[in-house]
């Protein structure tokens, strides 16, 4: 397999209960590598572009405002298939369907306050990123 980036992002609920730190244990843990973060306040204007393929389901308002309502910490991880190890450390979105050990179970409050964003795809992660970093603050 190889080595890949992906996009994630510690998101309200957990920067909220200082959880940036045991978040990323889980990522090191898993093998993946943080090559580039930074923690930033969204506006509602940039939560709804970057939650842009949502915008027709019904809690698109009630995500962009959630993202949008406090700081965030975006971090893009690297290494061996690192699109899918996210998700398998990030768990189910509805955290009452996130298996044992997973960020979800363990910090997630609902399935809209989950905790973590993580890329779902290659092209999806690599559009991703380039939204929030530049190739300068990439050191991989
Ligand atoms: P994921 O974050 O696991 O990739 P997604 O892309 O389907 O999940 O949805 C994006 C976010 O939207 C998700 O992390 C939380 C929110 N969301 C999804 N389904 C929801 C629902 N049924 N009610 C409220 N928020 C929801
Ligand atoms: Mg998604």
């Amino acid at each position: 397999m190889a080595i890949e980036r992906t996009l994630s992002i510690i998101k309200p609920d957990a920067t909220r209960r200082n959880l940036t730190g045991k978040i990323n244990a889980k990522f090191e843990e898993a093998g993946l590598r943080i090559v580039a973060q930074k923690r930033i306040k969204l506006s509602l204007e940039q939560a709804g572009k970057f939650y842009e393929v949502h915008k027709e389901r019904p809690f698109y308002g009630e995500l962009c405002e959630f993202m949008a309502s406090e700081p965030v910490v975006v971090q893009v991880l690297e290494g061996e298939g690192a699109i899918a190890k996210n998700r398998e450390v990030m768990g189910a979105t509805n955290p009452a369907q996130a298996a044992d050990g997973t960020i979800r179970k363990e910090f997630a409050l609902s399935v809209g306050e989950n905790s973590v964003h993580g890329s779902d795809a290659p092209e999806t992660a690599a559009v991703e990123i380039a939204f929030f970093f530049s190739g300068l603050e990439l050191v991989g």
